[in-house]
């Protein structure tokens, strides 16, 4: 009910009437009030007339899937799943892909006890400040294809930051956002699957977004939007623009499996195109310059032979010459 209130309440700019309400619901005047109680508890402000009706002035920052769900128009998403507290989204929905739920979901939470980045890492995941999100996703696509879509989630993220925050946000290859050299989010995709047939694909999203401070061990490298921009973001706005950015996008990937649509786009956004980077496979280390993604997502480097090779993401970690960047 909640979800219907404010999806009404966000659609129209004036006020909604209580009748109208009631009529659409199918629920009594007392029930829309009650329920319109329970909002402004949780910090929505909502202003009510006699004779007009109701109208929202106001939404607290806050990831409750109603909250996400009045905003999502039309969605691939068949529900959102909040959780205040969890170990790691991308655990949730594995264990639901696991139960054979085969819904694709978006799993979000306020804190993570556990969060998770790529090879055993952590993510930093503290509460009410930023993003965590994952997406459960059954794509009909061969398994060996499926790591591109960190590639489209990255591309989404870039895409949403800019237009919601008008920050300059780059993709450092594969899985990272950048925002003035520093990490603002990680990207993790996890797949069950057989050989030829994928049962689900997870894809873990997490955005630096309100944080004002970070643990020492990471101070260096990591930032968030409020840091960059001076300003605090509604997470759940930055949230739906990148659910609506990875549909577009995710669309134009299952149509071909590769990148081919947008090879163009992602190396606009590559933080080292055209940059010398070093490419770091186990101990080894090599200096290369990149001249951007081909179609199915390898960043191509010039070696310092002078022949250009791709380089497969998962095999190597890719630094600046003199930072992480
Ligand atoms: P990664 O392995 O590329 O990055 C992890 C590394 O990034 C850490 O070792 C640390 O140096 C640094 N780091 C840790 N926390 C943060 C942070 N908050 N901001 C910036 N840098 C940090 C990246 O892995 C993939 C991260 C995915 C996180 C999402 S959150 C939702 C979902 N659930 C889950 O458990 N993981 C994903």
């Amino acid at each position: 009910m909640k979800t219907k209130i404010l999806s009404m309440l966000r659609k129209q700019e004036t006020y909604v009437s209580g009748q109208e309400m009631c009529k659409e619901l199918g629920v009594s005047r007392t029930a829309v009030w009650k329920c319109m109680n329970q909002l402004k508890e949780e910090g929505y402000t909502i202003e009510a007339i006699s004779n007009k009706g109701y109208r929202l002035v106001e939404s607290p920052d806050t990831l409750t899937s109603y909250e996400i769900l009045s905003r999502l128009e039309k969605s691939m998403f068949e529900d959102v799943l909040f959780f205040e507290k969890i170990d790691s989204t991308n655990n949730k929905a594995k264990e639901l892909g696991n139960q054979l739920d085969r819904r694709q979901l978006i799993i979000v939470a306020d804190a993570q006890t556990a969060g998770r980045g790529r090879r055993g890492r952590t993510w930093q995941s503290p509460k009410g400040t930023d993003i965590f999100m994952s997406f459960k996703l059954h794509p009909a696509i061969a398994p060996q294809h499926a790591s591109r879509i960190t590639l489209v989630a990255a591309l989404a993220v870039v895409s949403a930051i800019e237009t919601v925050t008008g920050l300059e946000a780059k993709i450092k290859w594969p899985n990272d956002i950048i925002v003035n050299g520093h990490k603002v989010c990680g990207i993790l995709t996890e797949m069950s699957s057989e050989p030829d047939f994928i049962h689900h694909v997870v894809v873990g999203i997490g955005i630096n977004v309100n944080t004002e401070t970070f643990p020492e061990e990471i101070a260096n490298i990591a930032t968030s939007l409020y840091h960059e921009s001076k300003q605090t973001v509604n997470r759940a706005t930055l949230l739906v623009e990148v659910v609506a950015e990875f549909e577009r996008f995710y669309e134009q990937f299952l149509k071909t499996e590769d990148l081919s649509m947008l090879v163009d786009e992602y190396n606009g956004y590559l933080v080292h195109k055209g940059k010398e980077i070093r490419v770091i496979s186990g101990r080894e280390e090599t200096i290369g310059m990149t001249q951007g993604i081909d179609h199915e997502g390898s960043l191509l480097v010039m070696m310092e032979d002078g022949v250009t090779r791709p380089v497969i993401s998962g095999e190597v970690s890719i630094r600046g010459i003199s930072s992480y960047v």
